[in-house]
């Protein structure tokens, strides 16, 4: 008698030290579903980061899409995608993101630290990406306490008409996580990838979706950790559980295989 497989091999979350070559490699081709990497940042530096951040006041999401409300410090795109392009408003937001950023009291940039790492041992540049010859933001601090809906991410589907001025291969999202709550706050990851018919399960105007639209598709549940990076294929669809006891807070930002083989990031 044969064996039925119920689980893929490749829907798996690899555990490193640090983010290697094989490792983003093997995400772009689908050989994992994740990295993670604890320790990404000396603690140091993740406590400095979170002391300056609990000092600034966070702003929300547009309420009206991202409900439970996430709060964010900085900008990100998403908020600025009109008809699928890339609204004008979002370089004026991006312009007094940068100043709040460059006013916190660091003496260096965090999403720089964050490139620097994700790249230490990848062969081809690590960039900011660019739109229409203009720099992008590096990313955002987000504060999802009370969790993200089920939703998955992809800017070619998002931005039809292309977000980044090249040519990307693969996506992946970024997080470091900086605060994490005593109870909930998991990460889950689906092995579902959106199609047409997931449509009827969209919350009214919003970016998520019934969490029926996975089914019973497998998955696997993190639970973050100060100075835990992760990296993952953000078209999988994902989750996070609302915190109890503790803020959850995280860098992230989105990042691009290109194909001239370089890491370009955006927020
Ligand atoms: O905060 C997380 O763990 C994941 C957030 C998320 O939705 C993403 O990175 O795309
Ligand atoms: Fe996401």
């Amino acid at each position: 008698m044969t064996s039925v497989c119920t689980r893929d091999p490749f829907f798996v979350a690899v555990e490193a030290s640090g983010f290697e070559r094989d490792h983003i490699a093997g995400l772009a081709a689908g050989r994992y579903a994740a990295i993670q990497v604890a320790d990404f940042l000396p603690a140091q530096i993740c406590s400095d980061v979170l002391t300056a951040l609990a000092r600034v006041p966070f702003d929300a999401y547009d309420t009206k899409r991202v409900d439970p409300p996430v709060f964010r410090f900085g900008i990100g795109v998403s908020d600025h995608r009109v008809d699928g392009v890339l609204a004008e408003t979002y370089w004026t937001a991006l312009d007094s993101s940068r100043q709040a950023w460059s006013a916190l009291p660091l003496d260096y940039d965090p999403f720089d630290l964050c490139r620097a790492g994700l790249g230490r041992d990848w062969p081809g540049a690590v960039r900011i990406a660019r739109s229409g010859g203009r720099e992008l933001g590096p990313g955002v601090a987000r504060e999802p306490n009370q969790g993200f809906q089920v939703h998955f991410d992809d800017s070619i589907r998002e931005f039809p008409g292309r977000l980044v001025d090249v040519n990307l291969v693969a996506q992946f999202a970024f997080n470091l996580y900086l605060s994490v709550p005593e109870d909930g706050g998991q990460t889950i990851v689906w092995r579902h990838r959106w199609g047409p018919g997931d449509e009827s399960f969209r919350l009214p105007d919003s970016y998520g979706y019934r969490s029926a639209v996975v089914g019973e598709s497998e998955s696997f549940t993190l639970s973050p950790a100060v100075g835990q990076a992760l990296l993952f294929d953000p078209r999988n669809y994902h989750a996070v559980l609302p915190s109890r006891g503790g803020r959850r807070i995280g860098l992230g930002f989105a990042v691009g295989l290109t194909d001239s083989g370089e890491l370009h990031m955006w927020g």
